[in-house]
């Protein structure tokens, strides 16, 4: 099978493997295993932070840096198809009582201005704004990238209103790949910063909450708190460091495929795509629903993605009519090339 449905299908690389059968161990809950000691060294210092924890998954990460930054019923505002707020189970409510503000975009960048008009102000009556999400790069919106100037305009408008900025970086590498600026300058300026090894890093698990040290020491209650708090751990932090290492430097490649990806695709007339937005690994494409074969009673995503898989290919549908392809480090140029001639197959 061709699986395009995320990068986070990817398995662990020979060298991963390796690393993780020969890693040093100890108990991470005393604090005593040096491999994830020296994981969280690096993800510091890669984005030019003070420290780093190391939690299982990019939504505990991003939900322990919501919990530490705001309090219950304060808000948190955020672009209307970030993950947090549509793919974390509703966490910022269940865990720690806190209310998204959802704000639309035309093109998934959020501007200062309805950052502005999105801040409640400070009074006794009104509901609190706390939090500012941000998302780089942002998954639904075509893993678009965000450079560190846009960022910058809308980290002034958080200060000015004494709000907290979380970046959810899951992809941030990516970023870095697709605007040739550093994770660290992309994440300047923002309180806390969670990415993630186990998607276009090919790690098995893991993620990294960084941030100031007094932060990330209470992100270490927090994690336990949750049930986060792992043991002989090194194990998989070793994968991490291998990913840091060796799958940073060939992101470009799964972006440049996205790219030739996208292309194909948009010459077929179901498919509504611009492959100049396609800028990461990362496609979402709408389908128009009269060119795609199939019964008229099922939407016309899942018509494609069905037809998809008959043909070996893996995608997600992710609403009726828009479908979301991702590549990775498993998908080579025979597979574009073999993905494109399924769609063609099965649009025909
Ligand atoms: N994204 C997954 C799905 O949940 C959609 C994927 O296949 O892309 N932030 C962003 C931007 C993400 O894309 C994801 C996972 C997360 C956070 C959560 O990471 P995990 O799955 O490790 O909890």
């Amino acid at each position: 099978m061709i699986d395009l449905r995320s990068d986070t299908v990817t398995r662990p690389t020979a060298a991963m493997r390796r690393a993780m059968a020969a890693a040093e161990v100890g108990d991470d809950v005393y604090g005593e295993d040096p491999t994830v000691r020296l994981l969280e060294e690096t993800a510091a210092a890669r984005l030019e932070r003070p420290a780093a924890l190391f939690v299982p998954t990019g939504t505990m990460g991003n939900q322990i840096a919501v919990h530490l930054q705001t309090i219950r019923g304060s808000e948190v505002i955020i672009e209307a198809r970030g993950h947090i707020f549509n793919f974390e189970l509703g966490a910022m409510a269940a865990l720690s009582g806190a209310l998204p503000r959802p704000v639309p975009t035309e093109d998934g960048f959020l501007d200062p201005a309805q950052v502005e008009a999105a801040v409640h102000p400070q009074a006794s009556y009104v509901t609190p704004t706390r939090l500012l999400c941000l998302e780089n790069t942002h998954n639904l919106w075509s893993g678009l990238p965000m450079g560190s100037a846009h960022t910058r305009t809308l980290l002034d408008v958080a200060r000015r209103h004494g709000l907290r900025v979380h970046l959810d970086g899951a992809r941030i590498f990516n970023a870095a790949a697709a605007t040739g600026e550093s994770p660290a300058e992309l994440a300047r300026g923002c309180d806390t910063v969670m990415f993630c090894l186990s998607k276009a890093l090919a790690a098995p698990v893991g993620s990294m909450l960084v941030g100031e040290t007094d932060l990330i020491a209470e992100a270490r209650r927090v994690r336990k708190m949750l049930g986060g708090g792992m043991r002989q751990v090194g194990v998989l932090a070793a994968a991490g460091l291998v990913a840091l290492r060796d799958m940073v430097p060939r992101l470009a490649e799964d972006h440049d495929r996205a790219q030739r990806l996208a292309v194909g695709l948009a010459t077929l007339p179901a498919v509504e795509l611009d492959p100049t937005r396609v800028r990461s690994n990362i496609l979402v494409f709408r389908l128009r629903p009269e060119l795609v074969p199939g019964p008229a009673d099922v939407p016309a995503a899942e018509r494609f993605v069905g037809g998809l898989r008959t043909h070996g290919v893996l995608c997600g549908a992710f609403s009726a009519t828009e479908v979301r392809m991702v590549t990775h480090y498993e998908i080579g140029d025979a597979e574009v090339t073999a993905a494109l001639a399924a769609a063609r197959a099965v649009l025909a």
